[in-house]
């Protein structure tokens, strides 16, 4: 064949199928009904774990009925306190973006709609084990119960922010409930957790690490040299990728999401993986919690792809309405993570409308109680911010003389 044959080679660029305008046509997502993926054994090979790639595991169906292999035999008091955890997330996101536009605060980023991920992940494990999240995985400090007041001077960057106005707001640091320095280079806490994981088993202990990375971001090398680093060692590690279908405005398929799905990747580099219903509780943990117990067992990682919608704009920063339909959320086939909850509890007679309403009065009081007590230590606006002297802590265990001559230039 001569080459003037050949049509002019072209780029493909992946599109979303939804446009300000132009309705999503979500069967993108090749959905599977609740029950219906089966649930491999603790030592499954990683190349049997394909065909779990593409299917999604699922435990609630549409009326709220628990279905399948992966349905377990959960204590209605565990469900509740992830409803708790689920809700306390939605409500202070919800303050805090308000508390961002009165400018008390520089920068917000909520996680309205994938408040299950992290709320079930967190209580499947122990709190001992280290998760290293992005900055979308604030219910994991819900679940876990860590002082709001804290949580709220971090992002306040004020006199009493324990990290002292070094991080982002949102970049949370929480050691003694298993939460790792949120790093905002995507990927890199990736790359840390395998390597804490690898630590671990070095050591001979028995914790796990968790690694929380978002679709957007697996098309940074360090997602795949954690993948190898866990693979090659059998890492203890669980490998999250939170599939929300956006990365800033950029869709899940530019960062390689539709020919093929982000749990084939792990299966590629030999880990067993999964595809499971982000916004359905009971799949999470249930999820989780076979991963925790291979990683346990030494049996090594897991990679799990959370599809699930990122509801709101990436951050107070960010308009959506400019790349996607502005009622796409509520036509996304998977639904909202805290209804389906509710529904269930509701069908098994341990939540009532009632108490739906009494528990979310009562947990906005806790928010605004909370809110209110971190306000008087200072916000954005008043000026309460740490003293320029401590840049010069915490960073060296002798300061340099350098650091000691520029503090005094400081006149600090
Ligand atoms: C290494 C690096 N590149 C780019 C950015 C800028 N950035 C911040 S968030 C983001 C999008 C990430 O999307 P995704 O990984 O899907 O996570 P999501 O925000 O959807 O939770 C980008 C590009 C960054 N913080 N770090
Ligand atoms: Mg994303």
């Amino acid at each position: 064949m001569s080459m003037n044959e050949y049509a002019p080679l072209r780029l493909h660029v992946p599109e979303p199928t939804g446009r300000p305008g132009c309705r999503t046509d979500f069967s993108y997502l090749h959905l599977s009904d609740a029950g219906q993926v089966r649930k491999p054994a603790l030592d499954v090979e990683a190349a049997d774990t394909a065909d779990l790639c593409t299917g999604l595991i699922r435990v609630l169906d549409g009326q709220g009925q628990a279905l399948g292999p992966w349905a377990e035999d959960i204590d209605p008091q565990l469900l509740r306190q992830g409803m708790r955890a689920m809700l306390k997330t939605r409500i202070f996101d919800s303050r805090m973006v308000t508390a961002q536009r009165q400018k008390k605060m520089s920068f917000y980023m909520q996680s309205l709609g994938e408040e299950a991920i992290g709320s079930a992940q967190a209580l499947a494990l122990n709190r001992s084990d280290m998760c290293f999240p992005t900055y979308r995985q604030q219910s994991i400090l819900m679940a876990r119960d860590v002082s709001l007041v804290e949580m709220i001077c971090q992002l306040l960057s004020n006199e009493r922010d324990p990290l002292k106005g070094r991080q982002l707001p949102i970049m949370y640091s929480v050691r003694e409930a298993g939460f790792f320095t949120i790093s905002g280079n995507l990927a890199t806490q990736f790359v840390q957790a395998v390597g804490w994981a690898m630590a671990s088993a070095i050591k001979g202990d028995t914790k796990i690490a968790s690694a929380w990375i978002g679709d957007g971001a697996t098309a940074e090398s360090d997602f795949h040299n954690a993948l190898t680093f866990a693979h090659v060692y059998r890492a203890p590690v669980i490998l999250n990728v939170v599939n929300n279908q956006w990365a800033i405005s950029t869709f899940q398929a530019i960062a390689g999401g539709e020919a093929s799905t982000f749990a084939g990747r792990g299966v590629g580099c030999g880990i067993a993986s999964l595809r499971v219903d982000g916004n359905d509780f009971l799949a999470v943990y249930a999820a989780s919690r076979w991963a925790a117990e291979r990683a346990r067992r030494g049996l090594g990682p897991s990679l799990i792809e959370w599809v699930t919608y990122r509801a709101g704009p990436h951050s107070t920063s960010d308009d959506p309405s400019k790349y996607r339909p502005a009622d796409d959320w509520s036509h996304f086939p998977l639904g909202d993570p805290i209804a389906r909850l509710k529904q269930h509890l509701i069908a098994i007679g341990h939540w009532s409308d009632d108490e739906h309403a009494a528990v979310s009065a009562e947990l906005e009081a806790e928010v605004l109680a909370a809110q209110k007590q971190a306000e008087q230590y200072g916000t954005l606006a008043n000026g309460h911010i740490p003293s320029a002297a401590s840049m010069f802590e915490d960073v060296y265990k002798d300061m340099p003389d350098h650091l000691r001559r520029q503090r005094q230039q400081l006149g600090v």
